[in-house]
Formats: C-alpha cells, structure tokens, sequence
C-alpha cells in the first residue's frame, strides 16, 4: 500500500486535533454527602452548578456534578447564538448533550436563556421591524423550549433587561418593542411548557436599596398584578469578597416580589468562608428561595480569572468555603 506524504501529514494532525482527556484526579474525595443533599434536606429544592460538554468532558468536573451537586445550568449552550445562529436554523448539539447529562444523573435543569441582549446573533440585533422581531422571538422561545418541554426545571425567560440606574437597558428587544417584550416572551413560554418555572434574571441585585433591585421588585410586581406569568426571579449574585452581608436583605427584597426566587450564578472573588456562609444561608432563610447555583466548579474555569471564586480548586479539590457550607449545614 502506498500513502501520498500529505495524506500522511492530514492523518497525523487529525489525530493530533483530537482532544486528550485530562487525567481523573482519584481518588475522589468521598464526600459523605453532598452538598446538594444537605441543602436538600433543609427545604431547598437543589444546589447546582453551570456546565457544558467541555467542562463535563475535562478531569473531574462531571465526578464532581454527579456527586455534589442536584441541578445544573447550560454555561453557553442554550443561549441565541449557539442555538440559533441563523434565522431558523437551530443547532442544539451541545444543549442536548447537557440535557442528557443531567437526566442521565438525575440533575434538574434551569434553562439559560431565551431572550437576551448578549451572545445574540447579528441577525436578531439587526432587525427593525415590530412584526419581525415578536415572530423571531415567539419561534426562538417556541423551538428551544419544545425540544426540552417537560425536561427543564425552570427557564430565565428574559435575562439581565435592566439599567443600572433602573430603567430598561437599551437592547433591539425594547428598542423595538418597548417594555412589552416582557409579557410577550413569558405569554409564549407559559404556553410551551406550562409545567416549567418562568424567571426573570438578572445581576447586581445584591443591595436592596440598590436602584436595579427596586426595579425588578416594582416592575415584577406589576407584571404579575398584570397577569404575566412570572414564576420567579433569579439574582445571579456574582459578587465580590465583603459584599455577602447585603445579600439578605436583597433577596428578602426581591423574593417578596415573586412566588420563587433563587440564586443563579453565585462566585465570590477574593471570598472568605463567611461570605459563602452567608449567602447560602440568605437562600436557606427565605422560604421561597428554590436554591443556588454557582457558576462554575473550579476556580480556573470560571468565567472570573481572578480571586479565586468558586468551590473547588484547580485540583478539583473541595475548599474551605465547601467544608464551610457543609459545616453549616450540620
Ligand atoms: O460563563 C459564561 C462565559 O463562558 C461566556 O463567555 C459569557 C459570555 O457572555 O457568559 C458567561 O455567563 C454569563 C451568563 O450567561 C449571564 N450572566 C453573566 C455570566 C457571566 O458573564
């Protein structure tokens, strides 16, 4: 048999192209149990994490997620320009393989995240017609949520849609449409799946007095005396070191204003112990608050490159600020 040098040369950096495993660190720190377990045990409904096929495909982030936690969030996934990245045209490789990771284990879902002004395709950014964009944005809610109907715990139906001082952030969905995208898009996800928990989400809601905190509180109030079908809010609580003692009283605040609330995509820079005690313990306080989830498993693959914020350390080694939890748990 003869082979041409260059099919040789293809052969050889195709098989240099393909993805080494890391090394499953083992032996597992056998945890007697879970985090998700304990809190489980006390009311909640779940502790998870964010995830995707590349984390659940690397060392021992998908041991971990089977072993430690009960819920788990598409990173990336789920989101427009991954699912939709041309009008019509849907991909959901890397969702569906979340999706069976987490049914396969036994792991709620929150869907993330059909409507939002960021990771969105310039097709959708680019249109300037009402009639266009509440049909692009019905069909991309109608689509997603039909593939995963009866699989997903709960959806952030619209994410992060406020300003920092209040108002609604500038994106096409209220530029176009004004403040009635809202209603439109939890209207269409309440009829694909009228079993799943429609949230609204969003980040800086970690002081009560804070003016985007009154804003979700005082608009999700109306939109429910209204008759918007929404479920819950979700407080993201990406927050820094020191910033923990106002997240009480955030979440007091904002899970008044809705049936249930939860946090979303916890990390904490620069934390100590304390600070992850007392957010949990925000959560654990509030009877309606659902759960938590972190957004990430190690340190190193947060989407935070500094300070350290999450759980586990680049060894996939549990850190204080689990042992804390857990501590507190007890
Ligand atoms: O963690 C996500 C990161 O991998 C992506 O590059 C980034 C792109 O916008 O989105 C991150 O997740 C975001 C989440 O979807 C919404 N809230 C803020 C999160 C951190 O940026």
């Amino acid at each position: 048999m003869k082979f041409s040098l260059a099919a040789v040369v293809a052969v050889a950096s195709l098989a240099s192209a393909v993805p080494v495993a890391e090394p499953v660190a083992e032996p597992l720190v056998k945890r007697e149990e879970s985090l998700n377990a304990k809190f489980v045990a006390k009311g909640k409904k779940y502790f998870g994490t964010c995830a995707d096929q590349n984390r659940l495909n690397t060392g021992s982030n998908a041991a971990i997620i089977k072993a430690d936690f009960g819920q788990v969030t598409p990173e990336n996934s789920m989101k427009w320009d991954a699912t939709e990245p041309s009008r019509g045209n849907f991909n959901f490789g890397n969702s569906d393989a979340l999706v069976k990771f987490a049914t396969d284990n036994n792991k709620l879902i929150r869907g993330h995240t059909t409507v939002w002004h960021s990771q969105l395709p310039g097709w959708v950014s680019q249109i300037n017609n009402k009639d266009t964009l509440t049909t692009v944005m019905k069909n991309h809610i109608t689509t997603l949520m039909t593939r995963y109907k009866g699989k997903v715990y709960g959806w952030d139906v619209v994410n992060e849609i406020f300003a920092e001082q209040g108002g609604f952030r500038s994106s096409v969905f209220y530029n176009v449409l004004g403040k009635d995208f809202v209603k439109i898009a939890f209207e269409t996800a309440r009829a694909v799946d009228p079993d799943a928990k429609l949230y609204i989400n969003d980040y800086n809601l970690d002081t009560a007095s804070y003016a985007k905190t009154q804003a979700m509180v005082s608009n999700v109030k109306s939109w429910i005396a209204a008759g918007v079908p929404i479920d819950g809010i979700g407080s993201q609580s990406h927050l820094n070191s020191g910033q923990t003692s106002g997240t009480a009283a955030a979440m007091q605040a904002l899970c008044s204003a809705a049936p249930e609330c939860a946090i979303t995509e916890l990390d904490i820079q620069n934390a100590n112990n304390n600070d992850w005690v007392n957010v949990m313990k925000a959560c654990l306080n509030i009877e309606n608050c659902v759960g938590i989830t972190v957004w990430g498993v190690r340190d190193n693959d947060s989407w935070r490159p500094n300070g350290n914020p999450l759980l586990f350390d680049s060894s996939y080694k549990p850190k204080g600020a689990y042992n804390a939890l857990i501590s507190a748990l007890a």
